[in-house]
């Protein structure tokens, strides 16, 4: 019998990722999906062609009913929870909500494990945002914790909860504490998807500006496929831990810009307007990026940088795309993305 593995969250952009893995490992996936009341969001799925491989289970981070029936009736051999208010923006506009999504939701299904299938394998989807205010550079499993959002301080108590629930009562939960990792599957609303379909639209005459928060932020920015990878690793290892996950490289947001320009080959200049860069395209002399203050956060982090260097000598994990590469994969993809529609 095939071995089943539950994502949460599997209509997002690592869960889509990770179904394909497993699916390639000869997994049966159980996709883990919530009712929302438009249409649902699946085009990961199906551009990955593999919607109708899938097991799709109703799942709601909320609803401890649905979680308890999903883990009694499949008692899964991995699960994976990457359901998430994954968006730190908006997580200062509905705290609660996240607060029960992230934190509470990762307990609701800590607690149906342990109850009904202690043999399940549990991955946490945690992330450096839990570093904020950062206390060293560059971060590692040992860095001490500064949330910075409402989704920050929600997903330190799903990191703890996982901690807990293995140290407590012997579950094998590991935590991910991944940094930022993208892909042509990002939602629209994150800074690098953002930035290369809003340029891939400047290109083709679509839009005119692109506008922006903070410039200055600086992330390490690696590529999801890869990241999904190292949580699989996670879990087969003998014995549950914690792991950074990231590529120890930091850029900011404006040569994530400039990087996306290059591959998209829109000539930029970067000049300075009430003390803030603006992009003017270099041969039509318009401004075509700028700043919105209406996208800056009420409390930002200012940079992350990771130190993968536990992940590389225990699971033998490592990144494969570099800055540029990964920017011109998200540029090339939007462009023709955007030249099909028209
Ligand atoms: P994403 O694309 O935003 O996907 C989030 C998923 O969670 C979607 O499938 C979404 O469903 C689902 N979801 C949201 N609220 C839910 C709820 N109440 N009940 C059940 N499902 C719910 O996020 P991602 O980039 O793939 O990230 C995966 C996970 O890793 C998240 O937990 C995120 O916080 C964490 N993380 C991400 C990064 C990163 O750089 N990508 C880094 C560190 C950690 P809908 O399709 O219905 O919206
Ligand atoms: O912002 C700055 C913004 O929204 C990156 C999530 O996957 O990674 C992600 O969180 C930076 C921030 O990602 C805009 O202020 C400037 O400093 O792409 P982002 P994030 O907040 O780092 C972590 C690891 C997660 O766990 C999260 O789930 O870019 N920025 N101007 C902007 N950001 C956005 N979104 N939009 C702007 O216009």
């Amino acid at each position: 019998m095939k071995k089943k593995a539950l994502i949460t969250g599997v209509s997002g952009q690592d869960g889509a990722y990770l179904a394909l893995e497993l699916l390639n490992e000869g997994f049966e996936v159980l996709g883990g999906l919530r009712r929302i009341s438009t249409a649902r969001n699946l085009w990961r799925l199906e551009e990955l062609g593999i919607l109708d491989k899938i097991k799709l289970v109703p799942f709601e981070l909320s609803e401890q009913s649905q979680i308890l029936r999903v883990i009694r009736e499949h008692r899964p051999a991995e699960v994976y929870n990457l359901a998430a208010q994954s968006f730190v923006g908006s997580s200062f506009d509905v705290p609660l909500m996240t607060a029960d999504i992230n934190a509470l939701g990762t307990l609701r299904l800590l607690e149906a494990i342990r109850d009904f299938s202690p043999e399940t394998r549990f991955y946490q989807a945690s992330t450096s945002e839990m570093f904020g205010k950062v206390q060293e550079v560059p971060q590692t499993e040992k860095t001490s914790f500064y949330p910075r959002s409402p989704y920050g301080v929600a997903k330190l108590f799903g990191h703890w909860a996982t901690v807990n629930y293995r140290e407590a009562h012997n579950l094998f939960a590991c935590s991910g504490i991944l940094f930022n990792h993208e892909s042509p599957f990002r939602g629209e609303e994150f800074v690098t998807r953002k930035i290369t379909r809003s340029l891939a639209r400047i290109k083709l005459q679509k839009q005119q500006t692109l506008a922006l928060g903070n410039f200055d932020a600086r992330r390490d920015w690696g590529y999801a496929q890869d990241f999904v990878k190292g949580m699989k690793e996670m879990l087969r290892h003998s014995s549950a831990d914690d792991y950074v996950l990231a590529t120890g490289e930091m850029h900011t947001v404006q040569e994530f810009v400039t990087a996306a320009c290059s591959a998209l080959d829109i000539p930029i200049r970067w000049e300075m307007e009430n003390d803030q860069p603006i992009g003017v395209h270099a041969k039509s002399g318009l401004t075509i990026v700028r700043q919105d203050p209406a996208f800056l956060r009420p409390a930002e982090v200012d940079q992350l940088c990771g130190d993968p260097s536990k992940a590389r000598k225990v699971l033998g994990w490592s990144h494969s795309k570099t800055f540029p590469q990964l920017v011109e994969l998200m540029a090339a993809t939007d462009y023709e993305r955007e030249k099909k529609l028209g």
